[in-house]
């Protein structure tokens, strides 16, 4: 590995917080910080304690969201005559979640429900193969649907033409599509929604319309009412996992929702997601790290490799056997997941590295293909080449067929899906975002669209930096690094999306390196020392490779994350160690 590996960001420079922040132990190292992420939170301290320990009071009134009323009013109105409430969701695990939400709470109140998760073979959405299967089993007085729909106009008036009510929620980009007029919809990207629900996954759009529903039905927290409430806030759980798998901004109200959830998780957690979390977790607590290598992908694995129904039944489930099968069969399910991957990363790899297809010093973007990749794990794969080459990267599988379906996955500052546009007339559909995309291409066009896409995304390339970037959150002198720092820090959790782990610059310092672990080499031990004699411990994992870099007489800048360390029964403080280079 080179170093530096990244690309610096300046540090933010030092800020004096306001007494009412002291006093939830932020010093002048994190309150830039704080202050330039959550500028809502710094404006006071009733703000800012809705920031560091939000609570269940702090949940959004529903009613608030544009759409919700008229949504609860629809469903609950089928519900009074005993109609059929259809949940229309996606096979991911932000579709299965939702799904699992609204049927959950409709059944509960006495509603009748069918829950309905499309194959990935049919495609994303309310495609004409979903639609066709799903209206096999009946019109439904109401289909609402979740985590999709709002750009499937065609289908949608189909569905309103065979004769049922359209509930629309979903928290995609609409583009231009304008939806019939017959649905009622409730959408982040719809205008008159307030700031903080705007960044809402699928469940959580679910979740709010779900909550709408209690309050529409049991409006007195009387005994029914108190039991509904207490039903709605135990798929808390399940929704922080939704919100940290759909890697949607962790601020406004995804944050309470995680820190909520995630408390629930580690107290109290759903039947099922307790038996996932035993069959899949070393001990210890849950978290967004957690969450995002380990639940999430073995929830999202049942609709990559087989029917995501598979989930689905183990975030309704109550019967702890049942729940531990299901959980059995999900870890078997992600396994398998695995092993493809690991075959796809193998073979794609060596494409890459043959250099028959691809050259790295001129190629603008990847296009691997092969007979046999499993459809459902591409993307995944084309993120790995994409991370790897540092450019767009696409994985297309034609299973045995003359039209191959593909995933294309790029680094940050790239627009894929202007770059497919480009070459749209070589494919036969395409569609998705700037840095995620799908596609689907001829067999005799692959060729051609490997020139066209490569070279559209290296005209891209001229404004994309050749090294990730790493946010710098502020400079740290060693002898302030201590508990307190810690537990501020720690204030600032749940991290991932759009609130990163702070990552401070120790600058200027000697060090100390050695082999981390026994037997097998896990990294770099590091006694780091100031000028001043002021010492602390670092460890940067996988870094084993770097020991000769350190022998070397220098000073060295280092890029950290604070790391508790309770090994002794005394608890202190440690560096995780990001990244390094030769001292400036
Ligand atoms: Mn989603």
């Amino acid at each position: 590995m080179p170093l530096p590996e990244y690309v610096w960001s300046k540090p933010a420079a030092p800020v004096e917080p306001p007494d009412f922040a002291r006093q939830f132990g932020f010093t002048k190292e994190l309150w830039g910080l704080v202050a330039g992420r959550f500028p809502e939170a710094a404006s006071g301290a009733e703000a800012l304690r809705r920031l560091v320990e939000p609570r269940l009071a702090d949940i959004a009134n529903p009613f608030d969201f544009p759409g919700v009323r008229s949504a609860a009013e629809v469903i609950s109105a089928a519900m009074d005559h005993g109609g059929e409430i259809v949940i229309f969701g996606d096979f991911d695990a932000d579709g299965v979640t939702a799904t699992a939400i609204i049927s959950s709470v409709v059944g509960s109140l006495g509603g009748r429900v069918r829950p309905f998760i499309p194959f990935r073979s049919e495609g994303y959405g309310l495609t004409d193969a979903a639609v066709t299967r799903c209206l096999a089993g009946g019109v439904p007085d109401v289909l609402v649907t979740v985590d999709c729909g709002i750009t499937a106009t065609e289908s949608l008036r189909r569905l309103i033409d065979a004769g049922a009510r359209v509930v629309v929620t979903d928290h995609h980009l609409p583009g231009d599509a304008v939806l019939p007029d017959e649905c009622v919809a409730v959408a982040p990207h719809f205008a008159g929604v307030p700031a903080p629900l705007r960044h809402l996954c699928g469940a959580g759009v679910a979740f709010t319309l779900a909550a709408g529903l209690v309050l529409l039905r049991l409006p007195e927290k009387d005994s029914a009412g108190i039991s509904a409430r207490r039903a709605l806030f135990s798929w808390l759980g399940a929704l922080a996992v939704a919100t940290v798998a759909d890697v949607v901004p962790l601020d406004g109200e995804n944050r309470t929702i995680v820190s909520l959830g995630l408390k629930a998780l580690n107290s109290r957690p759903s039947t099922g997601l307790r038996q996932l979390m035993l069959a899949t977790m070393d001990s210890g607590d849950i978290d967004t790290r957690t969450i995002g290598y380990v639940i999430a992908p073995h929830i999202n694995s049942a609709g990559r490799m087989a029917d995501a129904t598979l989930a689905l039944d183990l975030l309704l489930a109550d019967d702890p056997d049942v729940a531990r099968n299901l959980a059995v069969r999900l870890k078997q399910t992600n396994a398998l997941r695995k092993s493809e991957c690991a075959r796809i990363d193998a073979e794609a790899s060596a494409q890459a590295e043959s250099r028959d297809i691809f050259d790295p010093d001129a190629d603008g973007a990847f296009v691997g293909a092969a007979d046999s990749w499993h459809p459902g794990v591409v993307g995944l794969g084309a993120a790995r080449i994409s991370e790897k080459y540092r450019r767009p990267a696409a994985l297309v599988s034609f299973m045995g067929g003359e039209i191959g379906r593909g995933s294309v996955r790029a680094p940050a500052g790239y627009d894929v899906h202007a770059a497919l546009e480009e070459c749209s007339g070589l494919l036969v559909t395409f569609g998705g975002h700037e840095s995620a995309a799908g596609l689907s291409v001829r067999r005799g066009d692959l060729d051609a669209f490997r020139r066209a896409f490569s070279a559209a995304c290296l005209r891209q390339a001229g404004g994309v930096s050749a090294a990730p970037e790493l946010e710098i959150a502020g400079r740290l002198a060693v002898p302030r690094i201590g508990t307190g720092l810690l537990d501020a820090v720690a204030r600032l959790a749940p991290f991932g999306e759009g609130n990163q782990e702070p990552v401070f610059e120790i600058a200027n310092v000697a060090a100390k390196a050695s082999i981390l672990g026994r037997t097998v080499p896990k990294g770099l031990r590091l006694a780091i020392s100031d000028d001043g004699g002021a010492t602390i411990d670092g460890l940067w994992f996988g870094a084993q490779d770097l020991l000769d870099e350190f022998r070397r007489q220098g000073r060295w800048d280092f890029a950290a994350t604070l790391l508790p360390d309770d090994y002794s029964g005394i608890r202190s403080v440690k560096l995780r160690i990001v990244d390094a280079r030769p001292a400036r």
